[in-house]
């Protein structure tokens, strides 16, 4: 069991881990795909992360991405960090979010940052602990296959 921010992550949710960082299924999806890696210790924002927190997070988002575009059999992923309130961050807890894209998934593919917003202040969209889990399974299956490291 990992913390969130305010929130508890089962450990049934989470699918890689590494000595300082964690990756973990999203609740509210913006796309399929759509997952999360954090330090694992709460850090509020980006500028407060310790040099060796900022690698491993970005090493291991380099990894997971790599994870995506295999499985979503696609080129392309948008990143995002929204680091501060004016900035969107509704978790203050440090998070890279990953997103796996595809043609035409969006009419405009910027429209994604607004449904980010979007999503985010809904709490109707919120999927059950069962999708999350076989998800995560899919991943963790996948982070042995490709010998991703912590
Ligand atoms: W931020 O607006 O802080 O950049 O993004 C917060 C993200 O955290 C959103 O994508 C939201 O769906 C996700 N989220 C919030 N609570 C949980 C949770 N308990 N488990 C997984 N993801 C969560």
């Amino acid at each position: 069991m990992l913390k969130f921010g305010q929130h508890v992550i089962q450990q049934s949710c989470v699918f890689w881990e590494s000595k300082l960082s964690f990756a973990f299924v999203n609740i509210k999806p913006v796309l399929p795909g759509h997952v999360l890696v954090s330090p694992k210790r709460i850090v509020p924002s980006f500028t407060n992360l310790s040099p060796e927190e900022n690698v491993d997070l970005f090493k291991g988002a380099q990894q997971l991405a790599s994870l995506l575009k295999t499985h979503y059999k696609t080129e392309s992923l948008t990143l995002v960090v929204q680091d501060g309130v004016d900035a969107g961050q509704s978790v203050h807890h440090v998070h890279i979010h990953l997103m796996p894209r595809q043609a035409g998934d969006f009419a405009n593919n910027d429209d994604i940052y607004g449904e980010i917003e979007r999503v985010d202040s809904t709490t109707s969209e919120i999927r059950s602990e069962m999708e999350m889990e076989s998800e995560a399974m899919i991943y963790k299956e996948l982070v042995k296959e490709m010998g991703i490291t912590s």
